[in-house]
């Protein structure tokens, strides 16, 4: 007999509602969270200026009417320390907190078919980072013994609530080690926060992660340097407070609006105008931009034209028109069309958004430094050096992203069917049935993975299918007298060549993205994500479901 019916690896967005999730179907469970709080990427990344580039009333919950009506969001794109606040309060409303385990790191799954059980080994490492809003009330006991850090516990069934987006990724430049000053990466951003009045400060990545910070690092530093290797596309947020009769008015329908996210391709509703832009006039198709752009938000441009996400050339009309923005920004021309970016199509890199990172670099204290034709070589104990200068640093920022979707996995020992690693099984790339289980690990769901919308929508929209459909199929299990089950190899490997076929009918594959794997050196690359959207995958899986679950095998009692 297993410790617990479900442990759930994560105190995310995913862990917290899996637990709910779970929890309310009657089911054990438990979540161990490495961080001393939780909160997920919303706990890790508290970097100043951390902001979601999805709007409040989309990037929210909508399993609870009652929670949606009584959480008041004060600004129209959530800040980090908001978003905090709000999983606060589900954790309290909800009554999570004696299920979740803090300051416990996962280190060890270990699948044993004798028994069809998950033994989960934790260690005790306490989170050494954390904003100081990240403490937790004071937890209950976990309901179930045996559970000490460091210890293992047993459970019929693991749900991965690590997400795509928490192995970070620093950069091997040589001398690291003797430079004098700190170093920080944005995803590690201590606690007590890091103070840069009056410093010459270093910034390398230009993602949407140093596109945010760059500004706030600017407005006290005493010079900022972004070490920009490539240029990224940056759109308006136009961030603003939402005001209470706006707030109001939407929530009257916010049932309707929930369920016409459910059914969109990126887990946001998006008006289109129907049009391709090629068969548009110039002029017109440059009015639907400016409307956008002035409106603020990245998704609408995918939205703009039915042909912008598939044929180049009418990506490249969004393209001119977005560094043409550039150009009207940036004061000096040299340093518009470095920030110009080129060679990939809008959205093939994730889409940035700031309202204020170009009109930056008309600053005196800011400087853009090149290192695409001049790379970085070392650092020094005062600085940083590249082919082309040396810079005197007193501190340096990495903004340099992370070792997506596979790394949170990659960084447990998962072992599977016949002991075989998650490692050996995704040697070539990851592969997984409907982005939510992967043949030869029984019982183990994963969580918006590859061959999910996953990473290309609002993951909250996502996590809230993934984590509703693991549900209703363990109920299923249990209801049926099944005690295990299994993607099919070949299910698996059908649904996946889907996911290659739509992916490379549209242009998202076509840059060197940590989409596909490729920032990260020796990285197999490949380009997971389920395209057809939300709402068509969304029926898919229901489909699987309706058809007694289908492409997988069930087993055991
Ligand atoms: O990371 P990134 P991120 N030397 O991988 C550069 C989500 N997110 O943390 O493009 C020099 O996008 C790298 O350069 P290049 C969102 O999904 C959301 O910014 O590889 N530079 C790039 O400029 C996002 O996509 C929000 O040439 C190096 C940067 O570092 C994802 O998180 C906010 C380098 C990394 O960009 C990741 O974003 C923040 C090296 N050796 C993040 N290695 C919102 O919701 C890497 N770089 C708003």
């Amino acid at each position: 007999m297993a410790d617990l019916d479900v442990v759930v690896v994560g105190a995310g967005f995913t862990g917290i509602y899996a637990v709910h999730a779970l929890r309310s179907a009657g089911l054990s469970v438990r979540a161990f969270e490495a961080g001393d709080g939780i909160g997920g990427t919303w706990f890790w990344n508290c970097y100043p200026g951390a902001r979601c580039d999805v709007e409040s009333k989309d990037y929210s919950y909508a399993f609870s009417p009652e929670l949606e009506q009584e959480w008041s969001w004060s600004e129209r794109y959530p800040a980090q320390p908001e978003i905090l606040r709000y999983l606060h309060h589900v954790a309290d409303r909800f009554e999570l907190w004696p299920h979740i385990q803090l300051n416990t790191r996962v280190t060890v799954t270990t699948w044993d078919a004798a028994t069809s059980t998950w033994t989960v080994t934790t260690d005790d490492g306490a989170a050494e980072h954390g904003a100081a809003e990240h403490g937790a009330p004071e937890h209950g006991a976990p309901e179930h013994g045996a559970s000490e850090h460091g210890t293992t516990v047993t459970a019929r069934f693991v749900v991965m609530g690590v997400g795509n987006l928490s192995e970070l990724q620093v950069p091997d430049i040589p001398g690291l080690d003797t430079f004098e000053g700190p170093w920080y990466h944005t995803n590690r951003w201590p606690k007590e926060g890091a103070d840069f009045t009056g410093k010459r400060v270093g910034l390398i990545g230009t993602g949407s992660t140093g596109i945010q910070i760059a500004p706030e690092i600017a407005a006290v530093a005493e010079h900022l340097y972004v070490f920009q290797r490539t240029a990224n596309f940056a759109v308006p947020n136009r961030n603003r407070p939402w005001e209470d009769a706006e707030e109001r008015e939407f929530k009257e329908t916010y049932r309707d609006y929930r369920e016409e996210a459910r059914q969109s391709v990126l887990g946001v509703p998006v008006a289109g105008t129907g049009k391709a832009a090629l068969e548009t006039p110039a002029q017109e198709r440059d009015q639907v931009y400016m409307e956008r752009w002035k409106a603020g938000g990245g998704m609408p441009f995918f939205g703009a034209f039915t042909d912008v996400v598939f044929v180049r050339e009418a990506n490249d009309t969004v393209a001119e028109f977005m560094r043409d923005r550039i150009r009207e920004t940036v004061a000096d021309p040299e340093v518009a069309e470095l920030l110009c970016p080129t060679g990939f199509p809008v959205g093939a890199k994730r889409l940035c958004q700031s309202d204020d990172y170009y009109a930056m670099f008309n600053e005196p204290n800011v400087t853009l430094v090149d290192i695409r034709s001049a790379p970085i070589e070392s650092v020094f104990p005062g600085g940083l050096k590249t082919a082309a200068d040396s810079y005197e640093l007193d501190a340096i920022v990495f903004a340099t992203g992370f070792d997506a979707i596979t790394g949170p996995l990659f960084a447990i020992d998962v072992r599977g069917a016949g002991g075989v690693a998650l490692r050996e099984a995704w040697a070539r790339g990851p592969r997984a049935y409907l982005g939510v289980a992967i043949a030869g690990f029984p019982n183990m769901f994963i969580v918006t993975g590859p061959g999910s919308p996953g990473v290309f929508s609002n993951m909250v929209v996502s996590i809230e299918q993934h984590v509703e459909w693991i549900r209703d199929c363990i109920t299923y299990l249990a209801s049926h007298e099944y005690g295990t089950v299994e993607a099919n190899a070949a299910a698996q490997d059908s649904w996946m060549e889907l996911v290659t076929e739509i992916a490379y009918s549209t242009l998202f594959p076509l840059a060197d993205s940590w989409y596909a794997g490729a920032n990260i050196p020796g990285k197999p690359r490949v380009f997971t994500s389920y395209l057809a959207g939300c709402g068509p995958f969304r029926a898919k899986c229901d489909a699987v479901a309706a058809a007694g679950y289908e492409g997988f095998a069930l087993g055991g009692s």
